[in-house]
């Protein structure tokens, strides 16, 4: 067959050669005997014209070309051809068709919302003398499949699309290995009151929390280093901005020798290994989003900063609040400290480690020197919570104790404790939030944004 070409292909150099392309209509616009057609691949647009001529093009066709609609897919043939001035509003702009033929491949229904104003700048839409048609987030979710078609959700997932490949690639240079965990599981790891109960073939099952008891049954397997990027449930009750009932977990699990600091390490020259990755090989992709959502880049040192919790506690003192020093933090809270780091520090992205150990789940480890706490971390950006990790108990009975203090039902994960009776190495990990970590790196409002088909207390279509 002939080859398709792609607009990022098109340059001066194919002057006068003839070409075919398939795209979506993106624009179209007829004036009697000519026709202009803007033709769009994924973020790319050239301009197409029709001029009826006595040999190829009839007025037929400049006439059905003129009434494709918006968004139908559309195959052009035509000859590459300079224009006098560059197109404007074309990202192909040195280039034009002179199209002979085009013929329409799908055809698109009258749309819910126009991809121009799904691509306005916040900043446009607060106008007060603004003229657009708002889309609203839910028309946009309720028609994901034309909403993630606009520059900036073009540009999101590819950043997502890194985001995950620089995670294996810095894993696998550090010797871990990847896996994959069963996700329909006997019982909660991370607390009942967010697990999704199913019938598992007549008995109670549940959709997986979390890779928690799996990643850490691997390494009592003997797999030394593991990995794993899959979906996460959570059976999420209240609306935020930043919770999913169902997110991407990159999840990962390591032997420790001396100290859970070798998990922070490892933590440290991951993230900076991605967020850099992210800079230059996504420079397009940030650029785009900055110009509909604009942000202050992400602010990172070279080597991340920790912050005992117990420190956090006494800055979050100083300015004025009252976190309970035992207690968990609250999200204002936590933003707030967010912004004494800024101010301090000069950092958007930080470790708050050794927290209070009635806070944490009954598989972290306390601290031996201090029971009260426990070798436990989490990891903030712009102030919200990205990562949770810990050292874990890698002590059967030690094990089932926390686990009664935890009010757990012992049935349910008694081939988890089981897994610590063989000899099992000491040993830690972290769980990322993938669409958390893309929100707050583009600093993004809402998770929605960043999830590809979210699932929220509503949303279970499309
Ligand atoms: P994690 O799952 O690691 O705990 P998280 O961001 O949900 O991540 P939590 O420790 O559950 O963190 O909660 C931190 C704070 O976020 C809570 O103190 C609470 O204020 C708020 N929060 C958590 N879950 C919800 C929710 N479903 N709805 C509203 N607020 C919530
Ligand atoms: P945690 O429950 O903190 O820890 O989850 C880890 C990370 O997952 C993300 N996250 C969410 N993202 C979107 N929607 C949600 N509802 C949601 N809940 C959590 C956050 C969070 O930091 N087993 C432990 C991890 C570990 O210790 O290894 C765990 O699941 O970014």
């Amino acid at each position: 067959g002939e080859k398709y070409y792609q607009i990022s292909e098109l340059s001066p150099e194919l002057s006068g050669q003839k070409v075919l392309l398939r795209g979506r209509v993106h624009n179209v616009r007829g004036k009697g005997k000519s026709c202009f057609l803007v033709l769009r691949q994924q973020t790319g647009t050239v301009q197409a014209v029709l001029f009826v001529d006595d040999k190829t093009v009839s007025r037929g066709m400049v006439k059905y070309t003129s009434a494709i609609p918006k968004e139908s897919i559309v195959d052009i043939s035509g000859e590459v051809h300079v224009p006098q001035e560059p197109v404007a509003g074309c990202t192909c702009s040195q280039v034009e068709l002179k199209a002979m033929s085009v013929k329409c491949v799908s055809r698109a229904a009258p749309l819910p919302f126009e991809l121009a104003d799904a691509s306005r700048k916040e900043e446009d839409l607060q106008r007060e003398d603004a003229q657009f048609a708002t889309v609203t987030q839910d028309t946009r979710l309720e028609n994901r499949w034309i909403d993630l078609r606009t520059p900036v959700n073009q540009a999101i997932f590819r950043v997502q699309s890194a985001v995950c490949q620089l995670f294996r690639e810095a894993l696998l240079a550090e010797g871990f290995q990847e896996i994959h965990t069963p996700k329909l599981i006997a019982g909660a790891s991370e607390g009942g009151a967010s697990v999704f109960r199913l019938d598992y073939m007549g008995r109670e099952g549940c959709l997986a929390q979390s890779p928690q008891f799996y990643k850490q049954m691997a390494i009592c397997s003997d797999m030394a280093r593991v990995f794993e990027l899959g979906p996460v449930f959570r059976a999420e009750k209240s609306f935020t901005h930043r919770h999913l009932c169902e997110f991407t977990g990159l999840d990962l699990e390591m032997t420790i020798n001396e100290h859970y600091n070798e998990v922070l390490d490892v933590l440290d020259r991951l993230f900076v290994y991605m967020f850099d990755g992210i800079k230059s090989r996504c420079a397009a992709e940030v650029k785009a989003i900055q110009e509909q959502f604009p942000s202050e880049p992400l602010a990172y040192l070279p080597k991340t900063l920790r912050i005992p919790f117990e420190e956090g506690m006494r800055l979050l003192q100083e300015a004025g609040f009252e976190p309970d020093p035992l207690g968990d933090l609250t999200t204002e809270l936590e933003r707030n400290l967010g912004k004494i780091m800024k101010e301090k520090y000069n950092t958007d992205f930080y470790i708050l480690y050794r927290y209070p150990l009635a806070v944490r789940p009954f598989y972290t480890m306390p601290d031996p020197e201090d029971a009260r706490y426990s070798n436990s971390f989490d990891v903030f950006i712009r102030g919200e919570e990205i990562i949770s990790g810990a050292q874990r108990v890698h002590d059967a009975a030690l094990l089932t104790e926390r686990a009664q203090v935890h009010e757990i039902p012992l049935e349910s994960i008694q081939s988890y404790i089981n897994a610590f009776k063989f000899g099992a190495p000491p040993h830690g990990g972290f769980g990322v939030g993938l669409e958390r970590v893309v929100m707050l790196f583009c600093g993004l409002d809402n998770i929605r944004k960043t999830s590809l088909f979210p699932r929220d207390p509503k949303r279970l279509t499309p």
